[in-house]
C-alpha cells in the first residue's frame, strides 16, 4: 500500500499535455514560408512519430497486457487462498498466503489507482480504523498470531470480490507510456523507505515475496520502454540493467527455490540496510527514464 499516488497521476498527466505541446511547438515556431524549414519541421514530426509516439503507445499497451494477466492470476490465487480460509485449513491458508499476494505486488503501482481498493486489500493494521480493517493483512494476523481462520470467512469473501473488481477495472484503464516507470520508481522508493523494515508482513514475515514481486514488476515496466531508452541514452540503460543485476544478486541468497523465500526475520539490520541501498541505487537511474521518454 502506498499513498503518494497523486504525484504519479500529476506527473503522468503533465506528460500527456506537455508531450504533445512540445511537438507542435517545434513545428509552429518555424516560418512556414521557408520551404526548407518546413521540410525540417516535417522531419522533426516524423522523428517524434517513429521515435516516440507509436512505439511508446505500444509499450504502454504491452504493460497493460501484463497488468491484465497479473490481475487474472491474482483472482485465481486469491480464490484458492480464500477457499482454504473458508474451509478452516490454517496450514493450507498459510502456505498459499504469500504467493497469492505476488501478482498484486507486481502491479501495485496500478492497483493503487483504484480509489479505496488499495486500503481494502492491502492496509496494514493501524492504517485504517480497526472496524474497517479488511484484506490480506487482516487474515494474515489471524493466521499467524492466533493460528486460526475463525471469523475470517467474511474477510476472505470480501477479498475475492475486491480483487475481482480490480480485474474488471484494469480492463478500462488508459496508461500513458511513462506511467509504468513512474509508478515503479515510487514503489521502489517505498520499498527502501518503509517496506524494508518488515512492516508489510509483520506477522508472516513473508516480506521477501513482496519485495521480489515489486522488483519484478519494476523490471517489466522498464523492459517495455527499454528499446526507446536504448536509442536515446544507452548509458542510462546499462546503468539501470547493472542496478537490477545488483538487486537480484542481493536477494538471490534468500531464495529457497520454487518461489519460496527466507523469512524476513533471517535478515539482520545490516542485511536490510544493504538491500535498501541496492534498491535506492536502482530507483535513482530509473527515475531518469521519464525525462528521456518525454525528451525534456
Ligand atoms: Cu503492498
Amino acid at each position: 500500500m502506498k499513498r503518494p499516488i497523486l504525484a504519479l497521476l500529476a506527473a503522468a498527466s503533465l506528460f500527456a499535455v506537455f508531450g504533445c505541446n512540445v511537438d507542435r511547438e517545434l513545428i509552429a515556431t518555424r516560418d512556414p514560408s521557408e520551404g526548407e524549414a518546413r521540410e525540417e519541421a516535417q522531419e522533426q514530426a516524423a522523428f517524434f512519430q517513429i521515435e516516440g509516439g507509436p512505439e511508446l503507445e505500444a509499450a504502454a499497451r504491452e504493460y497493460q497486457e501484463y497488468v491484465d494477466a497479473q490481475s487474472a492470476l491474482l483472482v485465481d490465487r486469491t480464490k484458492r487462498f480464500a477457499a482454504a480460509v473458508e474451509a478452516g485449513d490454517v496450514e493450507e491458508a498459510k502456505r498459499l498466503y504469500a504467493s497469492s499476494r505476488e501478482p498484486w505486488e507486481r502491479i501495485e503501482p496500478v492497483a493503487e489507482k483504484f480509489g479505496n481498493l488499495d486500503p481494502e486489500v492491502d492496509a496494514r493494521e493501524g492504517d485504517v480504523p480497526e472496524a474497517q480493517w479488511t484484506g490480506f493483512h487482516r487474515i494474515e494476523k489471524s493466521l499467524w498470531t492466533e493460528n486460526t481462520t475463525e471469523g475470517m470467512d467474511e474477510y476472505a469473501t470480501e477479498l475475492v470480490s475486491d480483487v475481482e473488481r480490480l480485474e474488471r477495472e484494469v480492463d478500462g484503464i488508459e496508461l500513458q507510456p511513462s506511467d509504468p516507470v513512474f509508478g515503479a520508481v515510487e514503489l521502489l522508493n517505498e520499498v527502501s523507505a518503509t517496506k524494508i523494515t518488515g512492516e508489510e508482513e509483520r506477522y508472516s514475515h513473508t516480506d521477501l515475496h513482496d519485495i521480489a514481486a515489486n522488483v519484478e514488476g519494476a523490471e517489466v515496466a522498464f523492459e517495455t520502454v527499454k528499446p526507446v531508452v536504448s536509442r536515446r541514452d544507452p548509458e542510462l540503460v546499462a546503468e539501470i540493467e547493472g542496478a537490477f543485476g545488483d538487486v537480484h544478486a542481493e536477494i538471490e541468497p534468500y531464495s529457497r527455490g520454487e518461489g519460496a523465500w527466507a523469512s524476513y526475520e533471517e535478515l539482520d539490520e545490516s542485511d536490510r540496510r544493504s538491500l535498501s541501498q541496492k534498491i535506492d541505487a536502482l530507483a535513482e537511474p530509473l527515475s531518469l527514464v521519464g525525462r528521456v521518454l518525454t525528451g525534456s
